[in-house]
């Protein structure tokens, strides 16, 4: 049996980035060719794609976990590593991406539609790339960057022009199925809908959708019947219409209560697109009354005497008809597309959804040490926690490329200005370590060619200055005999 899954949580890995390459080019006769390490590749990212061909989150309900590769390490040879490819994952049309704290990430609609779900880390740099002037023969390479990992809630709102909502039993179903194409399950126990259908309506020559939801019961908002779980699927309606079963044989039913008591459970509603969405909030929603079931005697005559009083106290539209004897469903379709097509124009222009991206604020350049109350200090920024876990601690030399990093950036004058101590703890990222400055304070050492090796500076060879000399010191009489 299909089954229907509209909110579930992904872990999302990206891949992380290869490691660069520390190498040093060898010939015959040239035993130092200089660093020829390439770089690490991009690890692949985690991109969510809509895909109107998937209708559910039901895979990761039971797929949960989405992993991107890694990239390559860099190889000798300025081989750069190959990066990860991204993984793209389908989602159906109208996933809603939240994060861990439930916040708005991403809106996707419209097929084609990508979120970045989780960025792949960077490559680190091969030793051929650190190579400068001052440094011409890096003995290390940088660590390639974690991929990001993240737990998110991808939630579906069917997008849906109109969404019907009722008291079980109302008729909402047998609504859908007779103005649309859409055959749902109808029965007259309630709660026969367990999961929204949707269905295509034409009005003329124009059409819109239509969305039924699970029966609403006073009280769905602390959870009794279905709840309000599924309202999520009508809060991108453009129009919300009630139906109302005139037909009910319940004592202390009428079609102003049923709809007062529906109201009441609206509004204990929060959209999770609320302020994001277009189109506002679900309490400014237009809304009609659908007066059900007059092909019933006793439901005509109680339609035709509450329709007066429904359109005073609401102020909507009402409608009498039978889903049963297709009475009034005519107008009724021609209404809602006026009403839909009204409230679309009526609405800024949307532009073609495009993947909404909320970059978050960063000072790249930026950091700040503060006290972590014993005598030590911490340091945040992207770039210093970036280049902690880009270095290879069991290298000298990649710690000191770091140092020097840091001293440049500032850090170091920033500590001793804090009253920094040598040997107090300083923490960037997830790693401590005991400061040991590389300026003593107050003195400006210019910061000399880490990475210069000794071997490439010393010549062998002598000049021709040099072979005069010794020459003429042979010769020279009382010399070397
Ligand atoms: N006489 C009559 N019966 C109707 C009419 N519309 C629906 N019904 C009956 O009402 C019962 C419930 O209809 P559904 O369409 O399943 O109601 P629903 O609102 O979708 O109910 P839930 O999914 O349980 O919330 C069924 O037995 C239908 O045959 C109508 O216009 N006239
Ligand atoms: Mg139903």
């Amino acid at each position: 049996m299909p089954r229907f899954v509209d909110r579930v949580v992904i872990h999302a890995k990206a891949g992380n980035g290869g490691n660069g390459c520390a190498s040093v080019h060898r010939e015959k006769f040239k035993p130092l060719g200089g660093p020829d390490g390439g770089n690490g590749g991009r690890g692949g990212s985690v991109v969510l794609v809509v895909d109107p061909q998937v209708h559910t989150l039901l895979d990761f309900h039971f797929h949960p976990h989405v992993v991107a590769p890694s990239g390559k390490q860099g190889m000798g040879g300025n081989r750069d590593g190959a990066a990860g490819a991204d993984l793209e994952v389908k989602v159906p049309d109208g996933t809603v991406v939240l994060d861990e704290h439930g916040r708005l990430l991403a809106d996707l609609v419209g097929a084609g539609t990508r979120f970045e779900a989780a960025a792949g880390g960077r490559g680190g740099l091969g030793n051929a790339a650190l190579a400068s002037r001052a440094r011409k023969a890096p003995g290390f390479a940088l660590l390639g960057e974690k991929g990001q990992v993240r737990d998110l809630t991808l939630e579906l709102k069917t997008v849906a022009d109109v969404g019907l909502v009722g008291f079980p039993s109302a008729g909402k179903s047998s609504l859908v199925s007779a103005i649309s194409a859409a055959k749902p399950k109808i029965a007259d126990y309630p709660f026969t809908t367990l999961t929204p259908n949707l269905g295509v309506v034409s009005a003329g020559e124009n059409t819109f959708t239509i969305a039924d939801v699970p029966g609403l019961i006073p009280g769905a908002s602390e959870g009794r019947g279905l709840g309000l779980e599924f309202l999520r699927h009508i809060e991108r309606c453009a129009v919300l219409v009630h139906v109302v079963d005139c037909a009910t044989l319940e004592s202390g039913r009428d079609p102003v209560s049923d709809i007062e008591a529906l109201e009441a459970e609206l509004a204990a509603y929060t959209p999770t697109l609320q302020g994001d969405s277009t189109l506002g909030d679900l309490a400014t929603r237009p809304r009609a009354v659908v007066l059900n079931k007059i092909d019933v005697p006793d439901a005509r005559e109680l339609a035709d005497f509450v329709r007066e009083e429904v359109a005073r106290r609401f102020g909507w539209p009402v409608f009498e008809v039978s889903t049963v004897s297709r009475e009034g469903l005519r107008p009724l379709t021609f209404a809602l597309w006026d009403m839909v097509s009204a409230y679309r124009d009526a609405q800024p222009a949307v532009v073609p959804r495009r993947p909404v991206i909320r970059p978050v604020p960063v000072n790249e350049t930026g950091f700040t040490v503060e006290s972590d109350g014993e005598g030590g200090f911490i340091v945040r920024g992207t770039r210093p926690e970036r280049w902690i876990a880009q270095t290879d601690f069991t290298n000298d030399e990649a710690v000191g490329y770091l140092g020097d990093r840091l001293a440049r950036l500032g850090v170091e004058d920033e500590l001793l200005r804090l009253g920094a101590k040598p040997g107090c703890a300083v923490t960037i990222g997830d790693v401590t370590f005991d400061w040991e400055p590389l300026t003593p304070a107050g003195v400006d050492v210019p910061l000399s060619g880490r990475g210069t090796d000794a071997r490439l500076e010393q010549t062998d060879r002598a000049g021709a200055a040099e072979r005069k000399a010794a020459r003429r010191e042979r010769r020279r009489p009382g010399g070397e005999s």
